[in-house]
């Protein structure tokens, strides 16, 4: 602790007048003293969980003073200061962290896990990295919309390890994006300290790597950090580009309040605690003339009352009443679909040219609509279904990216975040187990957390029978049909793959649409050649009959349709779900009632498949009109082989007639 009356950091203030001075002083104080009064409230049990920002308040504040209220920031866990100086009201913070409804979450998540858009502050998941790349995608948007703005993002040095970093810096990078990558350096990452988490002298080292600016600026130094993070913000606001900070500082307590610090060396403590950042300016304002003792006190006196004035209002608000509607009607984005009818002319195209089409017109409809996907500019896509739009909508609309899923999905989310549309496509729908942590916990939980949308959909070309082995055939939807938040689209025609892909575009949720490469270049219907939409949730009835329901989608509807041909005595309805979240559990159970027996045929493996779960509702709403049990057919529980006779024999395909047949037999 500092006693002396001398300051311990050496400030230059340059010609930065008192007032932005004092400002900073009262603005790193409000952080320290809420921080201070949460310590008390956490151990009396009324608040979860804290990471405390103590001792790198300077970074938080300097940070945020230094841009426009306007420009976006993405803090983390340590960075309170940063929703103090932006000023969002300290009774809706103590809310927050309580859990209550007048909080940023309705009590769905804790303590900084929130963001806030009437603020610009994105919060954080707890996967730390995924922040980084959101960045990139609100960047992208100034860019793409002239704003001339920065956007300043938060990291732990630990954090620095994580894939997320790499890949967002890499594509700030490339893509020459106004992001501030901001490296809060405090020695650990949990109990992790620093030469056990890298092997370079310096963090900042790093950004040549990537071809960026980088700086090491001493993250103690509330001056320091002010001004030059104003200059270098005034700078890419003019030359847009993204420039790595590293701030030196030091964590003063646990890494949460409940595990210590018994693992820090008590030297360490010793000596950062002298270069306490609000201490030393405090000290050095005073010194300077520039704050009174009196002053001193009454900021003091007006902080702590309205801590206190704000904590009341916290604690007079009522606890949240659990109530299911509520928790289900926030999924989702409410999404009023506009029914497009389509128009009489038509057109032959091959399922894979529908999806061109629809993309392409989809793009020529939502101005604000970005493409992003590895060699879809130029190249077109590695099955084309891009060829031609870079010489229509330009590159900035349809953007080549490195190889990198997590940082082009979380770029969708900062598009999202700036109030544009993004279709990513994965080259390979296999290739999305890279990028499946934005999709499952930043894109699908985002809504619910707190009312932030993802507008994205993420197109997934997918599918066995193309003899690609296991890292090109994989079929995965059940890894998104598992995860609320998400919709799942899977058609089977032409006609349908237009109609619905552009209904996935202008539904403001996340949308993973399965695109079957076998059907890509098989199956050609009559397409309406003008822009239509068709509705989520339905599943069209491809043949009608009253001996057994079909429920398929996908290459399975084609294989369905196969063998009817070749058994045309079987009377069997046909349901065709198109889309599998939402899922047309109305036509599935009215056509069982009708038939009594049913088969689901998945080209993806048994176990954990969206046929267990369609079974499963079958019996529970159907049991009494079932003349048999209900059947799943589905592939073999092994990767995808390559050679085609172990693929034939891997793929439900080969076995469902003879299922079906058995069945009818019950
Ligand atoms: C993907 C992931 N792995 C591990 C964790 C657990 N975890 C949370 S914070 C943290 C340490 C982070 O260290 P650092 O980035 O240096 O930030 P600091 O806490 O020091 O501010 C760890 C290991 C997590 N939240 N997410
Ligand atoms: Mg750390």
């Amino acid at each position: 602790m500092l006693t002396s009356s001398k300051s311990n950091i050496t400030y230059d203030k340059k010609n930065l007048d008192s007032k932005i001075l004092l400002q900073l002083y009262a603005n790193m104080l409000k952080p320290r003293m809420v921080e201070e009064k949460m310590l008390i409230l956490l151990r009396q049990g009324k608040i979860s969980k804290w990471f405390s920002g103590i001792g790198q308040e300077a970074i938080s504040v300097g940070v945020t003073m230094a841009l426009n209220k306007e420009e976006y920031i993405l803090p983390m866990h340590r960075n309170l200061g940063v929703f103090t100086t932006r000023k969002v009201p300290l009774n809706r913070l103590f809310s927050q962290w309580q859990g209550k409804a007048n909080g940023f979450t309705k009590g769905r998540d804790r303590s900084f896990h929130f963001g806030t858009q009437e603020y610009n502050i994105v919060g954080m998941i707890s996967h730390l990295g995924p922040q980084l790349g959101v960045a990139d995608g609100i960047a992208l948007a100034s860019v793409l919309k002239h704003k001339n703005q920065v956007t300043a993002v938060f990291t732990g040095e630990g954090g620095t390890s994580e894939g997320d970093f790499h890949e967002a810096l890499n594509v700030a990078s490339v893509w020459h994006l106004p992001v501030i990558f901001c490296i809060e350096n405090n020695g650990y990452g949990l109990s992790t300290p620093t030469d056990e988490q890298y092997n370079c002298k310096d963090l900042a080292d790093r950004g040549k790597g990537y071809g960026m600016e980088s700086f090491i600026i001493d993250g103690n130094n509330v001056v320091d950090v002010y001004s030059k993070i104003s200059k270098l913000a005034e700078s890419i606001r003019k030359r847009p580009r993204p420039i790595l900070v590293e701030f030196k500082t030091f964590r003063m307590r646990g890494h949460e309040e409940a595990s210590g610090t018994k693992y820090v060396p008590e030297q360490l403590m010793t000596e950062w605690a002298k270069k306490d950042p609000v201490r030393n300016f405090e000290v050095y304002l005073k010194e300077q003339k520039i704050l009174t003792e009196k002053e001193d006190t009454i900021l003091r006196d007006n902080i702590l009352n309205e801590i206190n004035e704000n904590l009341q209002l916290a604690y007079d608000e009522e606890e949240i009443t659990p109530n299911v509607t509520n928790e289900l009607n926030d999924l989702f984005k409410p999404f009023n679909y506009q029914e497009v009818n389509p128009s009489s002319k038509t057109n032959e195209l091959r399922f894979i040219d529908a999806i061109s089409e629809g993309l392409k017109q989809s793009m020529q409809r939502h101005k604000d609509l970005v493409i992003m996907g590895q060699d879809i500019a130029e190249y077109g896509g590695v099955f084309k279904i891009t060829e031609g739009f870079v010489e229509e909508f330009g590159n900035d609309r349809v953007r080549n990216t490195p190889i990198c899923e997590s940082a082009i999905v979380e770029a969708g989310m900062g598009l999202s975040i700036a109030g544009m549309k993004a279709v990513v496509e994965m080259q390979f729908a296999d290739f999305v187990s890279s990028g499946f942590n934005p999709i499952v916990n930043y894109l699908a939980k985002s809504y619910y957390r707190w009312n932030q949308n993802a507008d994205v959909v993420v197109r997934m070309p997918c599918g066995a029978g193309v003899a690609a082995g296991p890292f090109h055939s994989q079929t995965n939807e059940a890894w998104f049909t598992k995860t609320p938040g998400l919709k799942v689209v899977y058609p089977a025609f032409p006609y349908d793959a237009k109609g619905l892909l552009a209904t996935a575009i202008n539904d403001p949720n996340p949308v993973l649409y399965f695109e079957h490469k076998a059907l890509y270049r098989s199956i050609r219907q009559d397409v309406p050649k003008d822009y239509y939409t068709l509705p989520f949730g339905k599943a069209s009835l491809l043949k009608e009959g009253n001996a057994v329901t079909i429920i398929t989608y996908g290459a399975g509807v084609h294989w369905a349709l196969e063998a009817l041909d070749k058994n045309p005595d079987i009377q069997a309805d046909l349901l065709d779900l198109r889309t599998l979240q939402p899922l047309d559990t109305e036509a599935i159970f009215n056509s069982v009632r009708k038939t009594g027996k049913a088969i689901i045929l998945q080209e993806d493996s048994l176990f954990g498949g969206i046929a267990s779960d369609i079974s499963a509702l079958i019996m529970e709403e159907c049991f009494e009109a079932l003349d048999a049990p209900v059947k799943r057919v589905a592939s073999l529980e092994t990767p995808i082989p390559f050679v085609k006779q172990l693929e034939d024999q891997y793929l439900a395909k080969g076995r469902f007639e003879t299922v079906l047949k058995e069945l009818l037999e019950y």
